[in-house]
């Protein structure tokens, strides 16, 4: 089960994608992963200069050993270009060792745990009629959870407004649910966070009002609230029960979650921007979040993300695996055949990729009644189309930035 080919494919259908094709001598073939939203040349880099070269000759059955090798033996360790890489590489382990056993990977995990993975669309306007219309055209779709992002009175371009990115130049159509801006320069976005706590729980007023108590709604707060300011935002919303309130201040403060915590009962979900299980270990420990938002393209991995959500479960924390477009299908078929078979699921981001990209990459998962299955392929139930991913070369993209009124670089 020697590997004796690992391909770096990079293609933009509708978006950048970063995908890692490894080949045993048996002819068996694995796919992983490894797009970088806006970086993705560098985990390109990463993995033809330095360990493409190192993976010829290994034997693939060896998930567990390749990845603590790539880990250990690179002296430098964790952040983002790294996991993504090794991530890629333990996707496509699994999916070389589920096609020799001839089982999907949910199945070499444990098995189901459930009939399908609850999951949840991007509902966004920049305005609450624009709102109220894209969560019920997510309902229509068939979503049972809806995420909530809206414009704020005063600011022109902020995240998440998916119909924004058409008005700024966002590119192509399909750039309206990709927060990354084709172009040799990042967008810049503005923000003024006073605006926003002021103007958010009026939303979720309106829309409880307009939809009723029962519908989960989620928030991103993106990185950009202070502790104390994302204490204020969780309490205020909390007559609207929110599912929950992600990213709602910078997590590298791993103290900032503590003051959020003692002020609101909002559910907290981090940690997108994690790769590794020590970014989450003492929030874990502390129980200061409530669902561990890692991606397995981003937390190095199948092997990895599990680990830290087994960690997580001892505290009855539970997945919500990142799942934008930036996720390729790849990386969003890895993460639902973890979320089948983990016993804490919680819920699935499912932004939907374009037409062009599922011309690319032949998935096998399902979508029905509001529920993702990874569907029962050997494998992780992926395929790349190489001659349709040719057609769509490289094209730089970058995710956009914030700056305040005053001019201040703000987190994005
Ligand atoms: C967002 C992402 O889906 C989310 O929760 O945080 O859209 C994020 O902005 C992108 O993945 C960044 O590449
Ligand atoms: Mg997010």
């Amino acid at each position: 089960m020697n590997i004796v080919k690992a391909e770096v494919v990079v293609t933009s259908p509708d978006r950048n994608f970063v995908t890692l094709k490894l080949t045993t001598e048996e002819g068996f073939t694995g796919l992983g992963d490894a797009t970088l939203n806006g970086r993705e040349l560098a985990v390109v880099s990463y993995l033809q200069d330095h360990v493409a070269p190192l993976l010829i000759g290994k034997d693939a059955s060896r998930i567990e050993d390749t990845w603590q090798f790539f880990y250990r033996s690179a002296y430098w360790r964790r952040g983002p270009v790294t996991m993504a890489a090794i991530a890629a590489v333990d996707m496509a382990l699994w999916d070389i060792k589920g096609k020799a056993a001839g089982m999907p990977v949910y199945q070499l995990l444990g098995g189901a745990s459930r009939q399908g993975l609850l999951a949840y669309g991007h509902a966004s306007g920049s305005d609450i009629p624009e709102l109220f219309d894209s969560i019920r055209k997510h309902l229509e779709l068939g979503f049972r959870a809806v995420r909530v992002q809206t414009g704020v009175p005063g600011l022109n371009a902020i995240y998440g407004i998916a119909s924004q990115s058409k008005e700024t130049g966002g590119g192509e159509a399909r750039y309206d649910h990709e927060p990354a801006r084709r172009g040799a320069q990042p967008v810049q976005e503005d923000w003024d966070t006073r605006s926003y706590l002021r103007h958010l729980p009026r939303v979720f007023e309106a829309v409880r009002n307009e939809f009723g108590p029962e519908i989960p709604l989620l928030h991103d707060g993106h990185h950009r609230m202070t502790p104390i300011q994302a204490a204020q935002l969780g309490k205020n919303l909390e007559p609207y029960d929110l599912f929950w309130l992600e990213d709602c201040t910078p997590a590298e403060n791993q103290e900032s979650l503590k003051l959020v915590r003692q002020h609101t009962t909002t559910p907290l979900a981090i940690g997108e921007i994690f790769n590794t299980a020590w970014d989450f270990k003492d929030l874990i420990r502390d129980q200061l979040f409530d669902y561990v938002r890692g991606a397995v393209t981003h937390m190095g991995g199948i092997t990895a993300l599990k680990k830290t959500l087994d960690y997580a479960a001892m505290y009855q924390i539970k997945s919500g695996m990142h799942g934008p477009t930036d996720i390729s299908p790849v990386g969003m078929a890895a993460a639902m055949h973890l979320g089948l078979a983990i016993h804490n699921f919680g819920i699935q981001e499912y932004m939907q990729h374009g037409d062009r990209t599922n011309q690319v990459f032949e998935q096998s998962f399902t979508w029905q009644d509001g529920l993702l299955h990874p569907g029962d392929k050997p494998g992780l139930g992926v395929s790349l189309n190489i001659d349709e991913a040719g057609k769509y070369p490289y094209q730089q993209a970058y995710l956009p930035f914030n700056r305040l009124a005053d001019g201040t670089v703000h987190d994005w």
